[in-house]
């Protein structure tokens, strides 16, 4: 705007381009057969939390049926949700493990 005119036009500031990446929660999923013990040691392998803290998250996600377990990248909870699934079916447990969009 303002062609030619001095001091008339758009004042163009510069954008800053890096983006917040969006976030994932890692959800685990209740069932009935996953012994607890199991459920706390994924966990702590893959989730690295306490002992305190995984008993905590397997006994929310017993009694409520589904708990976040962490908020990761989208590439990052991707694989999570993959290595817990594996862990769970190669040890023959019903585990089951998923993500949403924060
Ligand atoms: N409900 C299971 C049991 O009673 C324990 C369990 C907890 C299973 C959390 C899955 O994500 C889970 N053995």
């Amino acid at each position: 705007g303002g062609a030619g005119r001095p001091g008339v036009g758009t004042v163009v500031k510069a954008k800053p381009k890096t983006k917040k990446p969006s976030m994932y929660r890692v959800l685990l999923l209740n069932d009935d057969y996953t012994p607890m013990e199991f459920v706390v040691h994924v966990l702590e392998r893959f989730f690295n939390k306490s002992r305190e803290a995984a008993t905590e998250i397997m006994l929310h996600v017993h009694h409520r049926g589904v708990g976040v377990c962490g908020i990761y990248t989208y590439e990052i909870a991707e694989t999570k949700v993959s290595q817990v699934i594996d862990f769970a079916r190669r040890h023959q447990h019903p585990l089951q493990c998923t993500m949403e969009k924060e």
